[in-house]
């Protein structure tokens, strides 16, 4: 039963133009310097960063204000294992079979493979998992009901974006990793029929002979337009 909008105060906090620009570029210079990882040392990350991040991409705006997601942090060591050898299973059959020559070129600067030692190697893996549509209980009746989310793609992939900054800005490095199929996860986490596996992201300190392909983001220019 839809009842009506109730408001409250904005509290925005309006920035003097100095300070505007401070935060701009302090965080934008921070932000220049993220780097996706594939080579983690095994040295312990401090639960409460990652318990922050989360609250962060939690934050995010999401259609309806439905927050369609469900972050599962990992680091029981045996989890980490099955979801390591299910993972290289499908990727060693993508990188063999499944992806087109295409794709395989253009990965190429990445340096990729189907190996993903770095599952187990980071100390928390991070598995966001999409609800294609919500549950709740019908009051008449008791039973379990299902309810249309909107957007949820776009949602998560905004939550995705907040958490890869947060964790960054907390000095983390990570990994969005999509193997596919992702079905395997759902099954290994125990998740509900209504999550679907959206990206997996290994989170720790990088090791410390940790290389980067040596590729660039686009200049402004390339990707800015006005009118
Ligand atoms: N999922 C594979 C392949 C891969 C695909 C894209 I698109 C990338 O940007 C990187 C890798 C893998 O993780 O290796």
């Amino acid at each position: 039963m839809p009842s009506n909008p109730v408001f409250e105060p904005l509290n925005f906090a309006r920035l003097g133009e100095t300070e505007q620009s401070r935060r701009s570029e302090e965080f934008a210079g921070r932000m220049l310097r993220r780097r996706s990882v594939r080579h983690f040392s095994r040295e312990p990350v401090p639960i409460g960063l990652i318990e922050n991040a989360i609250r962060v991409a939690g934050s995010a705006p999401s259609g309806a204000n439905q927050q369609p997601w469900t972050f599962v942090i990992v680091s029981d060591a045996g989890l980490k294992r099955k979801i390591r050898i299910a993972a290289e299973a499908e990727e060693k059959e993508s990188y063999q079979r499944r992806m087109s020559q295409e794709w395989l070129d253009a990965l190429t600067p990445l340096g990729t493979d189907w190996r993903k030692p770095h599952i187990e190697d980071a100390p928390y893996v991070i598995v966001v998992f999409r609800q294609a549509y919500g549950l709740r209980l019908d009051a008449n009746t008791g039973e379990e009901r299902r309810y249309r989310h909107y957007y949820s793609e776009e949602s998560v992939g905004i939550a995705v974006g907040f958490l890869l900054a947060a964790l960054h800005i907390s000095g983390l490095a990570a990994l969005t990793h999509t193997p596919s199929p992702m079905k395997f996860l759902s099954e290994i986490l125990d998740r509900p029929a209504n999550e679907r596996a959206f990206v997996l992201i290994p989170v720790g300190y990088p090791a410390a002979e940790a290389e980067a392909p040596a590729i660039r983001k686009k200049p402004l220019e390339d990707i800015m337009v006005r009118r």
